[in-house]
């Protein structure tokens, strides 16, 4: 007996107007001779459809090869948009005129916990596809505080949410998401619950935690890499290295303050933007600024001049991920960054600073964003790593070094 499914597959209904020019369902013209396919043979065993085949059979069943009618397209395209609004203000929120708005973050570390820290209570939660939590790890590897201040990288569940991994063993100081290290929990969301009294707000990452008082010590990124610059000197193995040198702080502070709303937090506001102003305002405030600092750059190796500052480290992890994420997928698509002869040798130059590339994992950044990000991205299909990204390219001489009046790379000691 014939599957009935497969009748109705092979079999769409043939429209009363079509009927006449339609052969015989068994029959079909091959260049005017008549050639018999058999439907069906004894020996096949009739197996039940693919679910894609069965949605393309009711498709043709329903409206032929042609696109459906007009009026579901326009039902199915007002409900996908509300539905993307309903997400989008959950994955972020926005203001009045469709602009991206990030939440302040809750817990910031005041200049007395910064400069009294001096014990290795000190636990930082990460995630690898996270440019914020990226700044932590550079600095940290930087200064030499890998053994003060242990690390747990968590991976995105398919909510969004940070996750650890059960991976037995993953105790050295790896930088591959694992198991949480301090608390021994499934979720970031649980760490955070277990400060007293509670927390309701979002589980972010970078998160820096006093193990022993099971508090929440600072969950701002520029904070913690100010904290690690300067704060935790007696434990580093890199004390001397200072990345925010007094005589340069107020040149840092100008830059951040161009650097973090146009291009930090620019390309959120493009990608995240939901109205078509929002975007286009974001866009333009984004490619003006690269275009500007391109231009600095030809003149000096670094954005404070020849220093490597936090200003520097803050820029960088927006860079190494533009082509391979913000470009496409958050629609910066005026430019690749390869286009920027300058920037694109500055961004090489730091990803050449001894330890700085073990931090910038291309895998889990592409999946963190186009498989998580599932308003932006509904079929989570990742797609291919653009070859100017791949470690080859970025280790090509930058050619940067003679810029530098003194050689000012930072000396690491690793
Ligand atoms: N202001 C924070 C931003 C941190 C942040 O937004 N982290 C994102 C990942 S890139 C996060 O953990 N989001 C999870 C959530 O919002 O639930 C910082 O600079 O540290």
């Amino acid at each position: 007996m014939q599957c009935p499914t497969s009748l109705l597959i092979s079999n769409p209904p043939i429209p009363p107007s079509a009927k006449r020019s339609v052969h015989s369902n068994s029959e079909q013209p091959i260049r005017g001779r008549r050639r018999f396919i058999p439907r069906f043979s004894l020996n096949q065993t009739p197996q039940p459809p693919e679910p894609s085949s069965l949605i393309s059979s009711i498709t043709k069943l329903l409206w032929g090869p042609s696109l459906p009618p007009g009026l579901l397209i326009s039902t199915v395209r007002t409900a996908w948009h509300s539905t993307w609004r309903i997400m989008m203000s959950q994955l972020a929120p926005s203001d009045a005129s469709g602009g991206y708005s990030r939440p302040p973050s809750r817990f910031r570390a005041n200049q007395f916990s910064r400069q009294n820290s001096t014990s290795s209570n000190l636990h930082l939660y990460v995630g690898l596809p996270c440019p914020w939590a990226h700044r932590t790890l550079i600095v940290r590897a930087l200064k030499g505080l890998e053994e003060a201040v242990p690390v747990s990288v968590a991976a995105p569940g398919t909510d969004g949410s940070w996750e650890f991994k059960d991976i037995r063993g993953a105790d050295g100081d790896t930088l591959d998401p694992g198991p949480d290290k301090a608390n021994g929990l499934r979720t970031l969301k649980e760490v955070y619950n277990l400060k007293k009294g509670g927390y309701d707000g979002r589980s972010t990452v970078p998160l820096l935690w006093n193990v022993e008082s099971k508090e929440v010590v600072c969950n701002e990124s520029y904070d913690i890499i100010e904290l690690f610059n300067s704060g935790l000197n007696g434990l580093a193995r890199n004390p001397g290295l200072d990345l925010s040198p007094p005589s340069l702080k107020g040149k840092i502070e100008e830059w951040n303050r161009i650097i973090y709303p146009n291009v930090n937090n620019g390309v959120y506001r493009c990608g995240f933007a939901q109205s078509q102003e929002a975007y286009d305002a974001a866009v333009k405030e984004l490619f003006n600024t690269l275009d500007m600092v391109d231009d600095h750059l030809g003149g000096f190796r670094y954005l404070c001049g020849d220093e490597l500052t936090l200003a520097d480290v803050c820029l960088f992890t927006t860079l190494i991920r533009f082509d391979v994420v913000y470009n496409g997928l958050f629609k910066c698509t005026k430019k690749k960054l390869i286009e920027y002869p300058n920037l694109h040798a500055y961004m090489r130059d730091i990803y050449q600073i001894p330890n700085v590339a073990e931090t910038c994992n291309f895998g889990a950044i592409m999946d963190g964003y186009y498989k998580i990000l599932f308003p932006l991205n509904p079929g989570s299909i990742r797609p291919v790593m653009p070859s100017a990204s791949e470690h080859q390219v970025l280790c090509t001489t930058h050619n940067r070094d003679s810029m530098s009046s003194r050689s000012k790379c930072p000396e690491i000691f690793v």
